[in-house]
């Protein structure tokens, strides 16, 4: 099964409706999909994104031509990736093989664990990159770097998700804030190579609590899994350039089940360890969620009320009748 692959960069120009549509049907029927992006169509397509891009550039001492070039984006994923997994050799994995986790699988007791190793990194409303232990520098800059961009892409992918459902723009963005705007956080993963991958998950099947989820994940190990119509679809390692991206239960919600979150689950591999990085656009804890109002159906009239609007648009689409009853909820008697 082919896993949708919406083009970043076809978002300018001529293809922008074909690609709109592409990115539509792929959150309503599959509830997940690749991106191809570049730093280039980052910077064209959000003004939000050139002054943080600026902004990030400046702070890190980039010119504004090596942020043009494609070529730079992927050298900084490929440099994340490496120092990650240099991070996890070198710190995290002995301690995992001596873990509780490791130790039951020989017991064949792990229906309740997941075989992975991670570290949460929060960025907004407050980063705790600072406090995460044993974090190289160079591990630091680089995925402050990269997650700033990320940031780019989320807000930008909402902005999308709004234009296609119909709403303001910032809509989503607005919702998720609370006080101090929406939550986004990192988390770096290692599923550790697994001598019996039949006895535990890498990670157990459930859907996202929160938004949008932007996964940067290992170009050679597989595991990650989600189910479409009733099948799990195995996500192959990715390639290039690409992010893969799916949506969390607060999005289905807002967007009155539109935008389903589809269940996923990372699969424990016998030949290697995988590499992922998932960065989730969320709401606020503050924020208060509902389905966006312009969504809903008319509720609460009469059908009596309802039939004397139909006898004057019987022969009118229906769309703008139930527009007309949604202004009149409240006012009919
Ligand atoms: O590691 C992955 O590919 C997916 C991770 C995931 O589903 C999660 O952390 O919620
Ligand atoms: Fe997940």
């Amino acid at each position: 099964m082919e896993i949708p692959m919406i083009d970043f960069g076809e978002l300018r120009g001529e293809n922008r409706n074909k690609t709109m549509s592409l990115l539509h049907a792929a959150c309503e029927n599959w509830g997940f999909f690749q991106a191809r992006i570049s730093a280039f169509s980052l910077y064209c397509e959000s003004n939000l994104g050139l002054a943080m891009l600026t902004e990030e550039m400046t702070g890190h001492g980039l010119t504004f031509l090596q942020i043009e070039n494609h070529g730079v984006d992927k050298s900084l994923m490929e440099k994340v990736k490496s120092l990650v997994k240099s991070h996890y050799e070198q710190n995290l994995k002995a301690n995992f093989y001596e873990s509780e986790i490791a130790s039951q699988l020989v017991t064949g007791r792990n229906s309740k664990t997941d075989w992975e190793t991670t570290f949460f990194i929060s960025h907004q409303p407050n980063s705790n990159i600072t406090e995460i232990p044993s974090l190289s520098k160079d591990l630091c800059t680089a995925l402050e770097e990269y997650i700033a961009q990320l940031i780019m892409l989320a807000e930008q992918l909402s902005e999308l998700m709004c234009e296609n459902l119909g709403l303001d723009k910032d809509h989503i963005k607005k919702s998720f804030s609370g006080e101090r705007g929406p939550s986004m956080g990192t988390k770096v993963a290692i599923y550790p190579q697994c001598p019996q991958p039949e006895q535990v998950r890498g990670l157990r099947e459930h859907t996202d609590a929160g938004g949008i989820i932007l996964l940067l994940q290992d170009d050679q190990v597989p595991g990650l899994e989600f189910l479409k119509d009733g099948k799990w679809v195995q996500i192959p390692p990715s390639k290039n350039n690409t992010i893969f991206i799916n949506t969390g239960d607060q999005v289905e919600i807002l967007s009155n089940g539109r935008y389903k979150s589809a269940l996923h689950r990372v699969m424990a591999e016998r030949n290697g360890s995988r590499l992922s990085i998932a960065t989730f656009y969320n709401p606020a804890s503050d924020a208060v969620i509902s389905p966006a109002p312009k969504l809903l159906y008319p509720n609460q009239f009469t059908f009596g009320d309802y039939l004397k609007l139909y006898a004057t648009t019987k022969f009118l689409e229906k769309e703008p009748r139930f527009e007309t009853l949604k202004k009149m909820a409240g006012t009919v008697a």
